[in-house]
């Protein structure tokens, strides 16, 4: 591993160290409120981003010289196949969306990543067949997002509505970095170096898990209990059902 490479994978490391810090004692502290479980996503979400960095420093979940070919980190998958589900329970809970649509865009998201995955074991040309399923999939999640999930939360309470809308557009443009890293470095057509490659991936992911749940986090509590709140969810995601299609 080069020294670029471990120099980002320890950046990332360290931030996702803090961040869970961060986000463990913000839960910690709050744990007798509504809308707690924020900050306590976002603790896991970034306690696991730094076990699985840590792996990749350690080199035990990465494979040297695969198939003779290049570098294959598959700590990340292991890393986003747990916390991109968790990401979207977080969007789908201020949407207020119902609980079994966001049980299907999790699907959706997890099958998103185990495909890319299978694409990663593959050489060239299946790989891309893999890859253009996986994006299938990608595509499928933003579908949801923008619109039911989007719809879902237009009947919230005006500052929850702005909340999703903020995160739901953080996430579209993050999120697209990834297949766009992937294709261009050493699982895809190998036109950035593995170090640029670790770069890329390490801003990614600190933005999409730290700086997206610091967004969230610091939304204000009475935002956050009123997006958290169980009753209120089930009453937008009946109004949002009752709704005239006609109107959506
Ligand atoms: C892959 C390659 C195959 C095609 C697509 C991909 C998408 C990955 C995404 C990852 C998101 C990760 C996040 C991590 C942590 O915060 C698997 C790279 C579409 C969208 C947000």
């Amino acid at each position: 591993m080069t020294a670029t490479t471990q120099i980002w994978l320890w950046i990332a490391f360290i931030g996702m160290a803090l961040g869970s810090v961060a986000f463990g004692l913000k839960a910690a502290g709050q744990r007798h409120r509504e809308g707690m479980e924020f900050s306590m996503v976002s603790f896991f979400i970034t306690l696991w981003a730094a076990t699985m960095y840590l792996s990749m420093i350690l080199s035990e979940t990465v494979l040297f010289d695969f198939k003779g070919q290049h570098i294959l980190f598959w700590g990340r998958y292991l890393d986003w196949v747990i916390t991109t589900p968790l990401l979207l329970l977080d969007l789908g809970i201020i949407s207020g969306v119902r609980p079994k649509l966001i049980l299907g865009v999790i699907g959706a998201d997890v099958f998103m990543i185990v495909t890319g995955f299978i694409a990663t074991l593959e050489g060239a040309p299946t790989n891309y067949l893999w890859y253009a399923i996986s994006c299938g999939a990608f595509l499928a999640i933003l579908g949801a997002l923008f619109t039911e999930f989007s719809d879902t939360a237009r009947l919230r309470d005006g500052k929850v509505k702005q909340l999703f809308l903020r995160l739901r557009n953080i996430l579209t443009v993050l999120w697209f970095g990834y297949p766009i890293v992937w294709l261009l470095g050493t699982e895809g057509l190998q036109t950035i170096n593995v170090g640029f490659e670790t770069a890329c991936y390490a801003i990614l992911d600190l933005c999409a898990k730290v700086g997206f749940g610091l967004v969230l986090v610091s939304a204000g509590r009475d935002v956050l209990s009123e997006a958290s709140s169980g009753e209120r969810r089930q009453q937008v995601a009946e109004a949002y059902l009752n709704e005239p299609t006609s109107r959506r």
